[in-house]
């Protein structure tokens, strides 16, 4: 930038604010003077989906409202990887959105973040920020992991090693932790606390932070636990966009398209979606840049954690059982297209509190965006953690259908692909590296149930922390399950499928007769 170097090769021009009036003009830049944004909005987690979701859809809102809007800036927060920081900071917080399809991409520079922070070395802490009364509004994309859930119960784990940690300590490292002692600062400064928005894939996504929340202050002190149940706002919202993680190619991509080097560019969809549950106290008019304010998020939130993300973790289980990358190259295959289409529509949809046609209009849209070529998003990041999305995304739905006494082989069958997942091994013998944070206690059913079946199947269902307390009619269950595991093992993966959609049984049939 201004002191670039001295050296004879002149330093790469990297985005900043500075070089923002160099760009060609086909690149979309902010509408507002980014130097004089303030941040009025507090981020846990600077990962690629906040990038190109909540901090574009601000970038809207602070443009609809003209210089008013200016308060809204995103101090914008990485829990614990410096790399996000290190490369945004020099780039003032600047950074180009790739929307792609097949059509081709639009860019824009999104300039909301005001500051980029790196919560562990912050000379102010995440508590003292949250606590700050320019704090209107507190947000977090962490992922399933960062809230340290019992998956079964949806209540704080509060064994978890990390939880215990932060219990009583000034600069918590959780989230959590860092939200209750930034409430407790507020409290005793008498200041009105900042509305706390989980934008997560939980199921009713605020009242699971709130009583995570709750559950961590009541372990420290009762008064600030009442406290923030009379006081504290935690709405519910549902969060939609596809974005993948970001390759050397797509950087290079975005450095040919700005002329200029971006160290931090971010990929997702066209498709954008925010659904907000409405609340008292200020907000950006994100309402101007796409999000909903209604007064009940739960059929928003149910079809899209069964439709979108419970189809993506079928997918990325057989995807990668059938040696796919992607998931738009998973379902390019007619077999799993139809495999997916038959989940969808006979399985996931029927669970979903919308209208049948307004179910079955998201599915055609949705077949639509996992198709996206443009998109490569990796099967292996989209089913990790599946120990942790499990009852959300599959076991509720299927919980409901069992009720209704209606089948759900493809459920069965997704299962099954994400527990084989855990018993293949390499060329050298090892199991796959597979990431979750239950693995080893995974990896160990899978070794204590070798070569058989049915006691696989009865043992993961045993599994509480993941597959909570039995189902209706548990013994078909039991039975489809170890027929869906067995099949994985013995059989062409091509062959199973097929058998799936013809509702045939190949081999020996579990329990056995
Ligand atoms: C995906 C989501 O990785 C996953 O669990 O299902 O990240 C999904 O891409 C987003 O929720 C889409 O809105």
């Amino acid at each position: 930038m201004s002191d670039a170097t001295s050296s004879d090769t002149p330093a790469k021009r990297q985005l900043c604010r500075e070089t923002l009036r160099e760009l060609p003009d086909n690149i979309r830049l902010p509408r507002y003077d980014v130097s004089r944004l303030e941040a009025g909005i507090l981020h846990f987690g600077c990962g690629a989906f906040h990038r190109a979701h909540q901090a574009l859809v601000t970038q809207r809102a602070i443009e609809a409202e003209g210089r008013k809007g200016l308060r809204w800036g995103i101090a914008s927060a990485s829990l614990v990887r410096t790399n996000t920081p290190d490369a945004l900071r020099p780039q003032q917080g600047l950074y180009t959105l790739l929307e792609r399809s097949a059509k081709g991409n639009h860019v824009e520079v999104v300039g909301s973040l005001a500051e980029v922070v790196h919560a562990p070395s912050d000379e102010k802490g995440m508590a003292a920020r949250l606590a700050d009364p320019n704090t209107r509004i507190v947000t977090l994309t962490i992922t399933d992991r960062g809230y340290f859930l019992d998956p079964s119960t949806h209540r704080l784990n509060v064994e978890d090693d990390a939880i215990k940690e932060d219990i009583g300590k000034e600069r918590p490292a959780t989230a959590i932790g860092s939200i209750v002692r930034g409430l407790e600062l507020t409290r005793k400064a008498g200041h009105t606390p900042p509305v706390i928005l989980c934008c997560d894939n939980l199921t009713s996504n605020g009242a699971t932070l709130r009583q995570a929340v709750l559950d961590f202050a009541a372990l420290e002190s009762d008064g600030l636990s009442q406290w923030i149940e009379g006081n504290v706002q935690f709405p519910n919202t549902m969060v939609d966009r596809i974005a993948p993680s970001v390759s050397e190619h797509d950087i290079e991509e975005t450095d040919r398209l700005l002329g200029m080097h971006d160290a931090a560019p971010v990929v997702a969809e066209p498709f954008l979606d925010w659904v907000i549950e409405d609340f008292d106290g200020p907000r950006p008019a994100w309402d101007k840049g796409g999000a909903k304010f209604v007064s009940d998020v739960e059929p928003y939130e149910i079809a899209k954690l069964r439709l979108l993300n419970g189809t993506h973790m079928l997918l990325a289980y057989v995807g990668s059982l059938a040696g796919y990358k992607t998931i738009a190259e998973a379902i390019a295959d007619p077999l799993i297209k139809r495999l997916t289409e038959r989940f969808m529509r006979s399985e996931q949809g029927p669970t979903v509190p919308v209208a049948h046609s307004q179910s079955e209009h998201y599915i055609d849209e949705l077949l639509k965006r996992f198709e996206n070529p443009a998109i490569h998003h990796e099967v292996g990041r989209v089913g990790r953690n599946g120990s942790l999305k499990l009852a959300t995304r599959l076991l509720e739905p299927m919980r409901y259908n069992l009720a209704e006494r209606r089948d759900t082989p493809c459920t069965i069958f997704a299962i099954a692909a994400w527990i084989r997942g855990f018993s293949m091994l390499d060329t050298s013998g090892t199991a796959i590296h597979i990431d979750d944070p239950n693995k080893d206690e995974i990896y160990r059913l899978c070794r204590a149930t070798r070569e058989n079946p049915l006691l696989r199947a009865e043992t993961f269902l045993e599994y509480d922390e993941v597959f909570g307390e039995g189902f209706p009619r548990q013994e078909k269950v039991t039975g489809e399950l170890a027929q869906a595991i067995n099949n994985l093992h013995r059989y062409d993966l091509r062959e199973v499928i097929a058998a799936t959609l013809e509702e045939t049984i190949l081999g020996r049939r579990y329990p056995q007769q």
